[in-house]
């Protein structure tokens, strides 16, 4: 089931932007399966975990207090090589190379704040996927 599956984030600047239903709608026309999802908002010890892998980057801390100013979405998401495809569907970490018709290209700002996260892993997608919801919520 986990090869199936991805974890991503509606982050910060794309849910104050007002654009929660485009991305979604971009998410499900491109055959994700929506299998949990909540609106809420990271802690600073939430994203300081979230993001550990990256704590010796020098960007850690601004990232920190990025994702947790305001709220997400959280989902879970289910196709068919879950994990490839959602990274193509968002494109490049920096919108300035993200490719036309993805959702970076469309919704991200800047390299920091790009609108939403994707699991670059089936293990990092269910670690991810478990860091939001319980058992009882994957759908
Ligand atoms: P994502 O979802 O790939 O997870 C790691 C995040 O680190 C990435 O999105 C960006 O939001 C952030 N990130 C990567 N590179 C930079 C950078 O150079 N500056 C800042 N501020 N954030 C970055």
């Amino acid at each position: 089931m986990a090869t199936n599956r991805t974890f991503t984030m509606i982050k910060p600047d794309a849910v104050a932007n007002g654009h929660i239903g485009n991305i979604l709608a971009m998410i499900t026309t491109a055959g994700f399966k929506i299998v949990s999802l909540k609106l809420t908002q990271l802690t600073v010890a939430d994203a300081q975990a979230f993001y550990e892998v990256h704590a010796a980057r020098p960007f850690y801390g601004e990232l920190v207090e990025f994702m947790s100013r305001g709220p997400i979405v959280a989902a879970i998401l289910e196709k068919d090589n879950a994990v490839e495809d959602f990274r193509t569907l968002i494109g490049a970490t920096n919108p300035a190379e993200a490719a036309e018709g993805t959702i970076r290209k469309a919704y991200a700002t800047s390299i920091g704040e790009n609108a939403v996260h994707g699991s670059d892993s089936d293990e990092n997608a269910a670690i991810e996927g478990a860091f939001h919801f319980a058992g009882r919520e994957q759908f």
